[in-house]
């Protein structure tokens, strides 16, 4: 069920308990304004509190088809690449923010909420960090790495992924065999998470992974133990991004008890990276319905804009065709929201 079509019913249940309690309805029913229809995704996104976001390419920013979409459509970025380690910190102590700043500046202009990605990764390493052996100077290389990160886009950003992609694949529900894993063992994903809390206490600080959205999955049983530990323990994690990189069939059926078991642990959840190979309209309403049908579920991010703007883009699994032109999910997701599409707007 959509937020929206709740409303009424909640509204009038608190009408008549009021009544019932001797008050008038006037005193206790929150003022809200009647749900607009808006009619683009990050407007119709914010009418239930939430919203709707992309991967963004810095070097992509100087395309007007690709810049105006950005601009009218979403309300939230996500760094494709530009705020990665390799590109952050190539060698050690040499920090170039040059790209992830376009990236924070952009965001910043066009008031769009922005989504810190990402601070320890095994992938897009450099070579540098990669072969480090001593745990000591992996735990300081790593924690400064964070620190630099933290302090440079303090105040401008979010959320950060603070960890992203630690769980194996396959039936194991246990970390993926990293340098981090390898040299630090388990305790690195709370030390990161406790760095992150001391550079920027304001951040919200997520946990972001792949292959988590079924709830029977082995790998999605790992992280949720994970969380439920930081949250029992007082290590400081905000939220959890599930990146939701689907195949035609979209979703599994237990995504949305999967968003919600997770936020009955106390974190908020996002899907951060979406997209669905053929782009079918069913498959992305259920994405989003998942996400609706979760209050803490506060906010969708699709990983790119045009099929051509996608890392596979061989499957055409955006919501934008080559040339800008909304294709049938993008009103499936504007809808499903409860949005109505722009008349005469390709
Ligand atoms: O979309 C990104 C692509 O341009 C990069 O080449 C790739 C390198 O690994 O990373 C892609 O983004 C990934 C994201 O950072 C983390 N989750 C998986 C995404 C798709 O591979």
């Amino acid at each position: 069920m959509h937020p929206h079509t709740r409303q009424p019913a909640l509204l009038g249940a608190l009408v008549v308990a009021t009544l019932l309690a001797g008050g008038t309805a006037a005193t206790a029913v929150p003022q809200e304004a009647p749900a607009v229809k808006a009619s683009t995704l990050g407007a119709q996104a914010a009418q239930s509190g939430r919203y709707f976001g992309t991967a963004v390419a810095a070097n992509k920013l100087g395309d007007s088809t690709y810049s105006s979409l950005l601009n009218r459509e979403f309300n939230q970025v996500t760094a494709e690449n530009e705020m990665k380690w390799q590109t952050v910190e190539p060698s050690r102590g040499s920090f170039n923010f040059g790209p992830g700043d376009r990236i924070a500046n952009q965001a910043t202009s066009h008031g769009q909420r922005l989504r810190g990605h990402t601070m320890v990764w095994h992938s897009q390493l450099p070579g540098w960090v990669g072969s480090i052996g001593d745990a000591n100077t992996l735990r300081s290389v790593m924690n400064n790495h964070i620190a630099q990160l933290a302090n440079r886009y303090k105040g401008r950003i979010h959320s950060w992924d603070v960890v992203n992609e630690a769980f194996a694949d396959g039936g194991s529900g246990g970390r993926r065999a990293t340098v981090f894993q390898n040299v630090l063992g388990d305790g690195y994903i709370e030390t990161a998470f406790r760095t992150a809390r001391t550079a920027d206490p304001a951040a919200k600080l997520c946990y972001n992974d792949y292959s988590i959205e079924d709830w029977n999955a082995a790998k999605t049983q790992g992280v949720y133990r994970m969380v439920r530990d930081f949250k029992s323990r007082g290590v400081p994690i905000d939220c959890v991004g599930f990146q939701a990189h689907f195949g035609a069939g979209g979703p599994p059926s237990t995504f949305r008890t999967t968003l919600s078991n997770f936020a009955a642990l106390g974190v908020d959840v996002q899907i951060t990276e979406l997209d669905i190979a053929q782009a079918g309209t069913g498959a992305y309403a259920n994405a989003v319905r998942a996400c609706l049908d979760v209050a803490r579920c506060n906010g969708i991010t699709v990983w790119g804009i045009r099929d051509s703007d996608s890392w596979r883009s061989g499957e055409n699994p955006l919501l934008f065709d080559r040339n800008g032109a909304k294709k049938p999910a993008y009103n499936s997701v504007l809808t499903t929201m409860g949005g109505t599409p722009a008349l005469g707007v390709r």
